[in-house]
């Protein structure tokens, strides 16, 4: 089951200047800083209520979020839905039609399994699904 937003990702181009943004306009630090070389991508976390916001900086022109912002330049760049079973929405998902960018969990960020669905699946939104990690 799809339980709540668990965070938006947002891509920025400079992660020390939009940390600083957010940190004004949430009025707290975050709560953590992370890189995730596979992803190519360093990731800073604020809460905000029962959700998070996630900044993303490239940390190469070629990785997802690179790619994002030199066609999309700055602004939102996932939604993230906390589910409790992650193999169940997969497959779900799958059988729905919409097409997933990877069959099986991967480990993400802040101690998350996750798997992306496909922009093109959900109305232009790069969709995550992610749950608390499990072992892989
Ligand atoms: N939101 C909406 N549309 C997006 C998008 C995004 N975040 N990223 C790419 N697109 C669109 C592009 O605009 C493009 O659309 P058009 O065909 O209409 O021009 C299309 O998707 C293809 O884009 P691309 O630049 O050619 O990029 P790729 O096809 O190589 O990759 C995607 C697109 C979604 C498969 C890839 O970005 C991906 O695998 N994303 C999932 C992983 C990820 O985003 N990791 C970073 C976050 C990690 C974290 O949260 O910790």
């Amino acid at each position: 089951m799809i339980k709540k937003i668990e965070h938006l990702g947002i891509a920025v181009n400079d992660l020390a200047e939009a940390t600083k943004t957010y940190q004004s306009l949430l009025n707290k630090a975050p709560y953590k800083t992370e890189s995730v070389e596979r992803e190519g991508v360093d990731t800073v976390f604020f809460e905000c209520g029962e959700s998070k916001i996630e900044l993303l900086g490239a940390t190469r022109e070629d990785s997802p979020v690179g790619k994002y912002l030199s066609k999309h330049k700055e602004g939102i760049h996932h939604i993230a839905f906390y589910v409790d079973d992650l193999h169940f929405e997969i497959k779900r998902l799958q059988q729905e039609g919409f097409q997933l960018l990877s069959d099986k969990p991967k480990p993400g960020a802040d101690q998350k399994s996750i798997v992306f669905l496909h922009p093109k699946s959900s109305h232009g939104v790069l969709v995550e699904l992610c749950e608390d990690k499990t072992q892989f």
